[in-house]
């Protein structure tokens, strides 16, 4: 479908993709009217190289939909590919290819796309095509790659906390000249307070699908039926409009309980006190730099503390720009990166949510009517039982990137294989975030109702973190035993003695077992 008639020989075919709706774009950059062609293309290769989320596919075609219609109404032309279109070859590089052909462009340009897999997809096309094809950095970023290779080079470790005081002095965001604004960069040990009994998370305004949405749910709901998870109550913003209502909802009413909440979780409330931006920070539709800016003009004008907004842009100016430099910098090595040896399958209740573990199941049954959990459940519930449990950090990436509506690689795969279950051997994190129930028991609600019991150690009924969380550093002793900020668990674990320490090893394998974990 071409939203206006073909262009004149001798255009740019510009390719815009589905995490791309952004108007900024640089493969927009000097589009002439006259004789360009916007490329946007639905295919089955980019819907299914994991069975994503429902709701994921459902606001990415959403998304691109409404994008191509307000570049069209721009005056733009733009060639777009509907899914069930007949012609379609179902890839990106097979649109690209079918494009050139049809429309006799004497060039194509590309923003560099964020996952390798798709990335190489892209080089190989332009080793072949009968046009030059120019490929541009993604400027959505508020770190280039260049930037951040040069800010890497020469480093013994990469850690994220050094990286965000550059990326503060850099953009200026919260400083007061030289100085981080109230003296420090770091304000984290304010934001990690369970919540207390009788406070509960304030009402969230979701986004109520528009006709595009709609549309797109109904395509999605009658092609992709057996994809993970429910469409009913898709609340996301799949325009630019929406987003930044949600974002300006968020800072106005949730942004100031943001930080004393960070880290706390409670049983069926899904969204806390975050900001549910990933999704629409992922595809496009807010800038991050402007994100942070507006949440520092609300520290600024009194509004929020500074604990709630140097944690909130700590977030996105620290933790995204690292991932995204990471996965620059490190792939396709990174991909295959195995340092625990991890071999185990995943348990089939991370889909089902079957299980009678009351923080899993929670956890899996709303990422299920979601496509959402918080970071502190993504870490510190499912990242690490399956760190725990030893799954394979393919089996892991793969749930990753099925299950969540702001899912890609280049940010899912640094949390993963780095943040939450330390495959990458240290790259991300200086130690594994493993951690017994006792972590879980003190910042939610979720152990009074469960039923093992999260003070015993070992046994059937003991929570399944206890069992797991010594074998695993017994098991895992060659590749942690040196870590330095590991000595006290290890120091503990060799004050039991041999014969107990490996009746905590028998005990963690049979719960490995018993939970599924088994060998492929
Ligand atoms: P908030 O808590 O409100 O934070 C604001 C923003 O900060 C987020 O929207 C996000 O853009 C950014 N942010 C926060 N933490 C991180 C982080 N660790 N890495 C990168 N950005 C961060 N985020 C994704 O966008 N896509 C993923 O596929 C993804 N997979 C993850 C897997 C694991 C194992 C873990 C531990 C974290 C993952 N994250 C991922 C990071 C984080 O959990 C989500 O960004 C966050 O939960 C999104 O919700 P929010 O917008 O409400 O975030
Ligand atoms: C995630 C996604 C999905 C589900 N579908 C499409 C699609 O049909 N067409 C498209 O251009 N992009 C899609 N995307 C986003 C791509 O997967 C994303 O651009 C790559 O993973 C690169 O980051
Ligand atoms: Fe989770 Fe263990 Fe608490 Fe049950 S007892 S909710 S499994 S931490």
């Amino acid at each position: 479908m071409t939203a206006r008639g073909p262009a004149p020989a001798g255009g740019t075919l510009r390719l815009v993709l589905g995490d791309q709706v952004s108007d900024a774009l640089s493969a927009l950059d000097g589009l002439d009217l006259q004789n360009d062609i916007v490329l946007m293309a639905e295919v089955m290769g980019e819907a299914t190289y994991v069975g994503h989320h429902k709701q994921k596919i459902a606001l990415v075609f959403a998304a691109m939909r409404s994008h191509a219609a307000r570049l069209t109404a721009r005056g733009i032309c733009v060639r777009y590919v509907r899914i069930d279109d007949p012609q379609n070859t179902h890839s990106i590089a097979g649109e690209l290819a079918r494009a050139v052909s049809e429309t006799s462009c004497a060039r194509v340009v590309i923003t560099e796309c964020g996952e390798w897999r798709l990335a190489q997809a892209l080089k190989a096309f332009s080793e072949d095509a009968k046009v030059p094809v120019e490929f541009r950095p993604d400027r959505r970023f508020i770190c280039s790659t260049a930037r951040f290779a040069s800010w890497a080079k020469d480093r013994r470790q990469l850690r994220m906390e050094f990286f965000y005081r550059e990326m503060r002095r850099e953009t200026g965001l919260l400083m007061d000249g030289a100085e981080p604004a109230g003296g420090q960069w770091n304000l984290d040990a304010e934001n990690r307070k369970g919540l207390p009994r009788g406070v509960r998370p304030p009402a969230r305004a979701r986004t109520e699908p528009n006709a595009i949405t709609r549309e797109a749910m109904a395509d999605v709901a009658r092609l992709f039926p057996d994809h993970f998870g429910d469409l009913e109550g898709f609340g996301w913003p799949t325009t630019v409009d929406e987003a930044e209502a949600a974002l300006d909802d968020f800072l106005t009413n949730i942004l100031p309980a943001f930080g004393d909440w960070q880290d706390a979780m409670a049983l069926g409330e899904p969204w806390m006190w975050h900001g549910l931006i990933s999704a629409s920070l992922n595809i496009g539709l807010l800038d991050p730099l402007e994100t942070c800016r507006k949440a520092e003009a609300v520290y600024r004008e009194g509004r929020a503390p500074l604990n709630a907004v140097e944690g909130f842009i700590r977030q996105i100016l620290g933790w995204r720009e690292f991932v995204r430099g990471i996965y620059g910098l490190k792939m396709p090595d990174y991909g295959r990166i195995n340092a625990l040896d991890a071999d185990r399958k995943l348990p089939e209740f991370f889909w089902s949510g079957q299980t009678d573990m009351a923080c899993v199941a929670d956890a899996v049954r709303s990422t299920r009517a979601t496509a959402y959990a918080h970071h502190i459940q993504r870490l510190m519930v499912t990242g690490n039982l399956a760190m725990l449990l030893g799954v394979h950090p393919d089996a892991v990436d793969d749930w990753y990137l099925s299950v969540f509506i702001d899912a890609y690689e280049w940010v899912e795969m640094p949390n993963t294989r780095g943040m939450a279950t330390f495959a990458d051997g240290g790259i991300v994190g200086s130690k594994p975030y493993a951690a017994s129930g006792a972590y879980i028991n003190r910042m939610s609600n979720a152990c009074g109702g469960c039923r093992y019991d999260v003070k015993a150690k070992a046994g059937d009924k003991a929570c399944p973190f206890n069992r797991l969380y010594w074998g695993f550093l017994e098991r895992n002793r060659a590749h942690l035993g040196g870590n330095i900020r590991l000595a006290m668990s290890y120091r503990t674990l060799d004050g039991f003695g041999e014969a107990r320490r490996q009746d905590l090893l028998a005990d963690a394998e049979a719960a490995r077992t018993l939970l599924g974990a088994t060998r492929p």
